[in-house]
């Protein structure tokens, strides 16, 4: 399986975040690419290539444009205004029932972001523009026949929606893979058998809820958007994951959502990640997008899950019987000496399936 990465990815370096209520050290750091960059690389798992350059087209497919605008400016706009070197670090949050939109940078900040997570430095937008590109190159290879392909997106993306940063995450990558594939013109001739043509599955195994896929496609019968995660009850991003959010209006039908307690095991895993995927094979998409996040793991700093490491080949083995074209999307994972095994432990245990 080839990997796809761009070494710009590793700039955006934030110091601090916001966690319990006190600033400890930015644990979305470079070291989590590089770590798995080097497991990739033992286990010989295949290549690792530069992406293509798709430039913004695919990108203004799920972003706002003002969105878009905003993340590229913000960091020169705040440095205008005087502000912290460290990055655009909102003091204020737009919530409903607020009635005015602002035109300068301290409320945009606070308009566009929903967390201190996701402070906006000089090397932010072009690492999220990569990370993006190498889920778009990712994606084509799977388009023009590759079984499987890894994007190690980095930063992550599926908390971003189509105008909000938030949880590590600028631009949302699974979406962006998402919507390029669905774009795909191949003849039903190629179809294979059985599968339905401009129909593609997400499933989103990150122990938090993935809030910005889910909202970016909530409407819509055409993506399947199914995902594994912490209670929102008890975990971040609280305000979505619940099991009754199920889609809207065309879309009614077409999320699926399996919060899980705290303490959940391998054989709990295992279980519901088989309900997920009987439902993406009722659904029989073209192809499947998987959000690939490893903080499900027991030693995570951000979980409270109790996976071990031999889940992860299992639930890669668990995906290959879906026998489904497949991008995976990295997201989050957090563990950060074993965050490499675990996985390659997914991909490997994919490639065997
Ligand atoms: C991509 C991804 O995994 N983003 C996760 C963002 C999580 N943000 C902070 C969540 C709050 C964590 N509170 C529990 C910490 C345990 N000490
Ligand atoms: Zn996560």
């Amino acid at each position: 399986m080839q990997t796809v990465f761009h070494p710009t990815q590793l700039e955006h370096n934030p110091a601090r975040e916001f966690l319990d209520g006190r600033w400890t050290d930015y644990l979305e750091s470079p070291r989590r690419p590089r770590m798995i960059l080097d497991a990739i690389a033992q286990a010989q798992l295949g290549p690792i290539v530069l992406p293509d350059d798709f430039g913004m087209l695919p990108i203004r497919a799920v972003h706002a444009d003002h969105y878009l605008d905003y993340l590229q400016s913000a960091y020169e706009r705040w440095i205008a205004a005087g502000r912290s070197r460290d990055g655009v670090y909102p003091d204020t949050f737009f919530k409903p029932g607020f009635l005015y939109r602002p035109r300068g940078i301290g409320g945009q900040a606070g308009l566009y972001a929903f967390d201190l997570s996701t402070p906006i430095t000089a090397e932010t937008w072009s690492a999220a523009y990569w990370s993006a590109q190498s889920a778009l190159s990712a994606a084509r290879m799977v388009r023009d026949g590759a079984p499987a392909a890894f994007a190690l997106c980095r930063p992550p993306g599926h908390h971003a929606h189509a105008d909000l940063c938030g949880g590590y995450c600028f631009l949302n990558n699974a979406a962006i893979a998402a919507e390029y594939l669905l774009k795909d013109d191949a003849p039903d001739a190629d179809l294979q058998k059985g599968t339905r043509a401009n129909r593609l599955a997400i499933l989103d195994v990150d122990f938090h809820h993935g809030n910005g896929t889910q909202a970016i496609f909530y409407r819509r019968s055409d993506v399947l958007f199914v995902s594994l995660h912490a209670d929102p009850d008890r975990q971040y991003p609280y305000f979505m994951g619940g099991s009754d959010e199920r889609g809207e209006g065309e879309g009614e039908g077409f999320t699926r959502n399996y919060p899980l307690p705290a303490g959940t095991d391998d054989a709990r895993y295992l279980a519901t990640l088989d309900e997920a995927c009987a439902c993406i094979a009722d659904f029989a998409p073209r192809y499947l997008v998987v959000s690939l996040g490893v903080d499900t793991f027991g030693g995570d700093p951000l979980g409270d899950f109790a996976l071990t490491g031999d889940a992860f080949p299992r639930i890669g083995a668990r995906l290959a019987q879906l026998k489904l074209p497949t991008v995976f999307i990295m997201e989050g994972g957090y563990a950060i000496e074993q965050l490499g095994a675990n996985v390659v432990g997914v991909l490997s245990g994919f490639a065997k399936g």
